[in-house]
Parts: C-alpha cells; structure tokens; sequence
C-alpha cells in the first residue's frame, strides 16, 4: 500500500460491553470473538464473577470486550456486587451488546436490563443467541417483539458456539467504533495476569464437575505462580474455598477422585494456555460463609 493510501486509512478502536442475563451466552460469544479462551463457561447460571477484557485485533479496528456476570434481580451478598459491576460496565463503553438467550429467555432479567438502557446514549445491538436451537418463526417472532421494544442498533442473530453469523456481527459493530488509534499493543488480549486466569480456569471445572449448589459457594484463590526452567515449566499451587465442612467433601470425592478430575482438566486449559507444562496442586479449604464475609469477598476478588 503506497503512504498517501496509509494516511487516508482510517482506524477505529473502542470499548464493547457485553452484557445480558445469567447464562445467555456472553462469555462463549467473546471467547469467540477472540478465537480463544479467556472467559470461563458452564451451563450454571452465574459462572462470571468478573469483569473479563479481550482485546480483538483487526487490520482497521481494535475491539476491546468486556464480559461481564450475568445481571438479575441478585439477593446474596456476592451476587449483589457482582451485578453492580455488570451494570456499571455500561457507563464507559462506546458499544453496549445486549445478549439474550433465543431458545430460553428469560423475561424478568431481559426486561430489567433493557431498562437499564434507558440511560444510555451509546449504540445498543441485540444479539440473539443459541439460534441452533430455534425455529425460523419463533426466532423472527422474538425479533419482531424486540424492534417494537426497543430503538435497538440493529438485531443480530447468533449462534456463539457454533460460531454462526459472528462476522456479521463484528461486521455491524466496526462502522460503530469511534475513530482513533489503538488502546492496547498488538500482541496484548487481555489485561489480566495469568494466575488470575488460571484460577479462573480451576473455578470453571468446579463449576461443570460438581453438583448444584457447590458451585456458588467456592472461590479459587492462586497461593503461588513460579516459572521454571526456562519458563517451559510452570508450578500452581490453589486453594478452592468452600463454606462448610459438608462441602469439602464433596468437592474431594471419593478418595480423592472429584478433585483429581478438577486438577486434571484445569492443568490441561491452563497448560494451552501458557504454552508449558504445568504442575498443579490443589488445596480445599473451609472458609466459613464466605460469601457473606465483605472481607473475604475482598480478599477473593469479588
Ligand atoms: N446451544 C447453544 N448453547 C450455547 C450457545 N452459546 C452458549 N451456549 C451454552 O450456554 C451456556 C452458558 O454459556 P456462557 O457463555 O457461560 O453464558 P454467560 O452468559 O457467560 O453466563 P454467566 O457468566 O453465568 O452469566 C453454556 O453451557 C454454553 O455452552 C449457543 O449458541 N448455542
Ligand atoms: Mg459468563
């Protein structure tokens, strides 16, 4: 490309917030957007704790995401922050995508967050997700329901694990980005430091390999992070707190087995990761309610 055509280029980068109910899809929509996983998932509501940053790089754009938990009408301690926080990634964003679950919506939360919209300024896409599990006329149904609801951008269908219609979208979104030079260097795609993913990645399996309520009463906190022999090998040690004794147990298994499943799978994710082969070792720790505990709450991160 001559110079006069690389100065008439123009860039555009800025912030996405991506938001929406409990188990709508988010982090599975950013994880594909990045070609690459950053964002825990599970088919447990409120598997996102945090606020998650991707960076997408594109020959005219840079797309920084922010996934964000799930927003419901919380009343636990926990889910009451974690919600304030997904709401307040509203605000400081150019892009808000709104994702809702096609084939299980879930009017309440929908509603309440559509609400919240009501302030905003900025450009709002609808995302229509798990369009692999809908009829044609109940997905235009929905759709039609929403343009009527809302002066939304534009509404876009997807199917975030297939992959489906995710261009498009990135497509629709590019135009909507303000013009400016990039936020983050090229090889950057996210903030946060790897143990913090790590953790992530242990409270993931956590989250699919134990039954229903553990899940919400476990935190992972890293208690050391060391690279060795020339960073081709990595040693985690990790605590999974729990709320009582009762779950303790139950995240051991029988002879230690459930852990061990925990362990195996996590070091797996972890190793893609950091590119090296990991060492992983498990700690399970009572922490009594936690959950409910401002200063353990603070101490986990949440
Ligand atoms: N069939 C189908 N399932 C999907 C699709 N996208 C996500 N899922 C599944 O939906 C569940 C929830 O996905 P997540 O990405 O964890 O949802 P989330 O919105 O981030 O959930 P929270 O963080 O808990 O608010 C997981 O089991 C995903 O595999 C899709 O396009 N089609
Ligand atoms: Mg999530």
């Amino acid at each position: 490309m001559s110079n006069m055509q690389d100065k008439l280029k123009i860039f555009r980068s800025g912030f996405v917030a991506i938001v929406g109910a409990p188990n709508a899809g988010k982090s599975t929509l950013l994880n594909q957007m990045m070609g690459e996983k950053i964002s825990i998932t599970s088919k447990k509501p409120q598997t996102t704790r945090n606020r998650i940053l991707g960076v997408v790089h594109r020959p005219a754009s840079q797309f920084i995401f922010i996934d964000t938990p799930g927003i419901h009408k919380a009343k636990r301690p926990l889910n009451i922050r974690i919600v304030d926080a997904a709401i307040s990634a509203l605000g400081n964003v150019d892009i808000v995508l709104i994702i809702m679950d096609a084939a299980y919506p879930d009017p309440e939360s929908e509603a309440f967050i559509v609400k919240k919209l009501e302030k905003i300024k900025q450009p709002v896409i609808l995302v229509l997700n798990k369009i692999d599990l809908v009829k044609k006329p109940d997905l235009l149904a929905i759709m039609d329901k929403w343009a009527k609801e809302y002066p939304f951008e534009a509404i876009i269908p997807v199917s975030a694990i297939l992959g489906n219609q995710i261009d498009e979208l990135v497509a629709a979104m590019e135009p909507l980005l303000p013009e400016g030079p990039p936020y983050y260097p090229e090889n950057t795609i996210t903030d946060m430091p790897e143990r913090f993913i790590a953790a992530e990645m242990i409270r993931e399996k956590v989250f699919r390999l134990t039954g229903q309520e553990i899940p919400y009463s476990t935190a992972v906190t890293i208690t050391s992070f060391s690279e060795e022999k020339n960073g081709t090998l990595v040693k985690i040690n990790a605590t999974i707190h729990v709320e009582r004794g009762s779950q303790k147990g139950m995240i051991i298994g029988k002879n230690g087995s459930k852990l061990k499943m925990i362990g195996t799978e996590a070091r797996k994710e972890i190793e893609r990761m950091v590119g090296a082969k990991v060492y992983l070792k498990l700690f399970v720790r009572v922490h009594k309610n936690w959950s409910k505990d401002t200063k353990a709450l603070r101490r986990f991160g949440y």
